[in-house]
């Protein structure tokens, strides 16, 4: 374009086209550069050797939380009321309703440290893989949660036999513990794109250990522990195991205060996102009074380290209030700078949080849906 322009103009007009042509290019490369170097900034993750795909993922939940938050949904496209997938399916409850599916779209771990072919709640890894392919493909955020057994009984996550002591460094039960997280780091190396590129996962490991219902929650081991036991479990994915594809999120189930909040924490070194879960489990007064209050203990928190939050576990159990999306759960969460909200499985008729064909509260999600701060899938899919 530039060379036809310049064949038809005066020696003078060239020089002025030659300018023009110029400025042009170094504003490309300084905007290229301000852009590389904003990217870097932004994204100081836990992991340094993060891959560049990891890092953009960060930049992304950073970007649309500033326009809205996400809706998820856990097991979206694995199983909904009434259906399996087989493999040779796409669907989700959320979509059937809504004409649009999840924008965050959560998975589960548990029983893969076991050898199971099959999760805790009869999802195929396999499966699992083709379906975070899938989401990845479609411009979706996938956030992965671990109910591993416990290391010492066997038995379920819920089991309180004391654990943690037994599987950190130096301890009886660490070679086992170490390959389990063998296990977990090549379920997350296989998540490869269509290009190869290994698709970023915002991982939630040990979530709720503010409550005391897991074998690494409150009262089953000292906080002291708990952190050895996230950092050693960071150190062996990252380090020995050479896994860069995974930003780490710490979440506890709901607290009192921000010293509660950050009982468990880590720190700032083994960390990329904050976030809570939250139910509805008694009165909408009681859950939005939760909400409020925990929210902004969220928020001070993840302001003060700089990171961004979502409330990474949510719902009432079959939605029972005809209005809830708009009139509880958005009150208390739209403009709290959440990036998103997860909301847990529909597994059985007595046991979802997302609405399908014909749920009571289907037409209030629809207007929730479009709601122009809630985003799901085609909206973030706009957010690069
Ligand atoms: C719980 C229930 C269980 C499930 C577990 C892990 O809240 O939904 O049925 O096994 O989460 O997904």
């Amino acid at each position: 374009m530039f060379e036809s322009l310049i064949s038809i103009s005066t020696k003078s007009e060239k020089i002025r086209l030659l300018f023009v042509k110029i400025i042009l290019l170094l504003f490309i490369v300084s905007s290229c550069k301000s852009t590389t170097a904003l990217m870097r900034k932004d994204a100081q993750l836990a992991d340094a050797k993060a891959t560049k795909e990891t890092k953009y993922l960060y930049n992304r939940i950073n970007a649309l939380s500033k326009v809205g938050y996400a809706f998820g949904h856990q097991d979206a496209t694995a199983y909904g009321m009434g259906w399996k997938n087989d493999g040779k399916l796409y669907k989700s409850d959320v979509n059937e309703v809504t004409g649009d599916h999840p924008a965050v779209h959560g998975f589960e771990l548990g029983h893969l440290e076991l050898g199971h072919t099959q999760n805790l709640d009869t999802v195929n890894f396999g499966l699992m893989k083709t379906l975070i392919r899938k989401a990845h493909q479609k411009g979706g955020i996938i956030t992965i949660s671990w109910h591993p057994n416990n290391p010492v009984s066997l038995k379920s996550s819920w089991d309180h036999t004391p654990a943690v002591y037994a599987i950190l460094k130096g301890a009886p039960l660490h070679q086992k513990y170490r390959a389990w997280l063998r296990k977990v780091a090549d379920f997350m190396l296989d998540l490869k794109d269509a290009s190869g590129n290994a698709i970023p996962v915002a991982f939630r490991p040990f979530h709720e250990m503010s409550g005391p219902w897991f074998w690494w929650g409150e009262g089953h081991c000292s906080s002291e522990e708990y952190k050895k036991l996230w950092q050693e479990t960071f150190d062996i994915l990252t380090n020995d195991y050479e896994v860069h594809n995974l930003l780490y999120i710490y979440a506890p189930d709901v607290v009192e205060d921000s010293a509660g909040y950050l009982k468990y924490y880590p720190g700032d070194n083994f960390v990329d996102m904050l976030g809570i879960d939250i139910y509805h489990k008694r009165s909408a007064e009681e859950f939005m009074t939760i909400l409020k209050k925990d929210l902004a203990i969220l928020k001070k928190v993840a302001t003060d380290k700089k990171m961004p939050y979502a409330l990474t576990e949510s719902g009432l159990n079959m939605i029972p209030i005809p209005n809830w999306w708009t009139q509880v759960l958005d009150k208390e969460i739209g403009g709290t700078g959440i990036a998103w909200a997860l909301f847990w499985r529909n597994a059985w008729p007595n046991h979802y949080f997302a609405p399908f064909t014909g749920q009571g509260s289907s037409e209030d999600f629809v207007t929730f849906k479009n709601l122009p701060h809630v985003l799901f899938l085609k909206d973030i899919k706009k957010i690069r």
